[in-house]
């Protein structure tokens, strides 16, 4: 039985990290507010009825491997998707559904049977857009006519492309690339094989070495090695294995590197953000025990009713501060218009409180279900106002652990504050990630901040952007670091989840 073999995971991930159930995937929850109030109260209750989304059906093939393969399936940042795993019947073929209430990008298709595993790449299943509409089947041969049949070449392929996360210059993660674009890199790297082009076919070659019988013990190409491994486990190949043709087993990754690197050169991909759109991750901590800025543990029940059947909200808009348009047609573009303020400001609420559920089912861009960690990717507005101390746009939200539909009392983390956040992109990875720890009122909490003096704090809080109008005051608007490690130091950023970067094709 190929199960029994000791196969190496498809990519790995730091201990923290490990995920286990994650359901869905890399979204982008476009219009989400509806369905996720409806869904979220579903889920947190058990008790409502509601249309099932519907399926999309997703079909390819491993002639390589025909029948009784393990079928696969990872997000673009390698969170596999547990539910989606299946086998190969006749001839290779697969399908598989999906649910159609997310839109998956750049997934890597992993087909394994023993110790051999080939990739494709499925660059784009859209999401229903209404659970009236009816189920779609779609074939990955229609999205990515190369990756048709799943084999060495789709392997190459989505190798080429995983590798500029490491060699692209600048680095490119898969989640970046825009479907189109996948589209054509598939184009490109068949077009150099055909040609017989000298920066691509050494790495070609050493994939036919790989596949043949008895060269590895497990499948040993990694699609999500970790920062400085190679994309190639030496461990995984059979003693005396000699990929590199030099009449020597290999003793290192060395030469399978510089022909990864060479081939990656080699094909140029293009990754153009949306310009006047950004990903936010709202991500909430509700754990018992947390530590504010203070070093104090913070009380989760300070104002918040302990009691059965709730859940986690967020709730807010955009904050009245953010620039608007003068509407006599303005030209500068680092302004939002008001109809555009008023429908970002509907994703949120609009302040109107438990209206807006949070995630922590491994659905909706959160990373690991069961946590109590919950999240909510949102697309909302954007534009870059060009310089740290510009006006950014500007969110206000606080979190609510209430039932649908409830009240503010009992329900939010503290009343009359709100916590204020500018939507400028410091690290660059066009994903504002933003983690808070639930009802902890010394970071961005704005009109009453209990940050101790000590600590810095100025009893209130003012934009990053202002800065610095005061020597000590809490500036913490901004996406943040966080304290992993329980020392009140803050040490690492947050991962975004499974959210995406938003993407537009490039235009000439
Ligand atoms: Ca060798
Ligand atoms: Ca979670
Ligand atoms: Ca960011
Ligand atoms: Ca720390």
């Amino acid at each position: 039985m190929h199960s029994s073999v000791h196969r190496k995971p498809l990519c790995r991930f730091p201990v923290n990290s490990v995920m286990t159930t994650v359901l869905a995937a890399s979204l982008l929850i476009t219009g989400c507010g509806i369905d996720a109030a409806v869904f979220g109260h579903f889920t947190a209750t058990d008790q409502r009825e509601v249309p099932g989304a519907g399926a999309n059906y997703l079909s390819g093939q491993c002639s390589a491997l025909g029948a009784g393969a393990t079928v696969r399936f990872f997000t673009p940042s390698g969170v596999e998707l547990n539910d989606l795993q299946t086998a190969t019947g006749p001839d290779g073929t697969f399908q598989i559904m999906l649910p159609a209430s997310t839109s998956f990008n750049n997934l890597i298709v992993e087909v394994s049977l023993d110790n051999i595993a080939y990739w494709g790449i499925v660059s784009e299943v859209r999401a229903k857009s209404s659970v009236f509409i009816p189920d779609q089947y779609i074939a990955m041969a229609d999205l990515v006519p190369e990756m048709a049949d799943i084999g060495l070449d789709s392997t190459l392929t989505s190798l080429v492309l995983l590798g500029k996360a490491t060699y692209g210059l600048p680095p490119i993660q898969l989640a970046s690339i825009s479907p189109d674009t996948i589209v054509e890199s598939a184009a490109v790297v068949n077009g150099l094989i055909a040609s017989g082009d000298e920066r691509i076919i050494p790495l070609r070659e050493y994939l036919e070495r790989l596949y043949t019988n008895g060269t590895t013990t497990a499948p040993a190409l990694v699609a999500f090695p970790n920062d400085g491994n190679s994309y190639l486990d030496i461990d995984q190949l059979a003693q005396g294995a000699d990929l590199d043709n030099d009449g020597v087993a290999d003793a290192n990754t060395d030469a399978f590197d510089s022909a990864l690197r060479a081939a990656v050169e080699a094909v140029e991909v293009n990754v153009c953000f949306a310009a006047d759109r950004i990903t936010v991750v709202f991500m909430v901590d509700f754990s018992d025990g947390n530590q504010d800025r203070n070093c104090a543990e913070i009380d989760r029940w300070k104002w918040t009713k302990d009691e059965e059947g709730k859940q986690m909200y967020i709730v807010g808009s955009l904050h009245e501060e953010t620039p608007l348009c003068d509407g006599n047609g303005d030209t500068t573009s680092k302004c939002l218009d008001e109809a555009t303020f008023d429908a970002a400001s509907q994703l949120l609420g609009n302040w109107q409180p438990n209206l807006i559920a949070m995630y922590d089912d491994g659905s909706n861009g959160d990373a690991v279900a069961g946590d109590n960690v919950w999240t909510l990717a949102l697309e909302l507005p954007w534009f870059d106002a060009g310089a740290e101390t510009a006006s950014w746009v500007r969110v206000s939200y606080k979190y609510t652990w209430g039932q649908g539909g409830a009240l503010w009392t009992g329900s939010e983390e503290w009343p009359g504050n709100r916590r204020i956040l500018e939507l400028q992109d410091i690290d660059g990875d066009r994903i504002i990630t933003r983690y808070d720890r639930y009802a902890d009122e010394t970071t961005n909490k704005d009109v009453q901040n209990l940050l101790s003096p000590v600590n810095g704090g100025c009893g209130s809080i003012l934009w990053n952007s202002e800065e610095p109008l005061k020597d000590t005051c809490v500036y913490d608007t901004l996406e943040n670091y966080i304290d992993t490690d329980g020392d009140c130091e803050l040490d690492s950023k947050p991962t975004p989840g499974t959210a995406s970067p938003i993407t537009v094709p490039c235009s000439e």
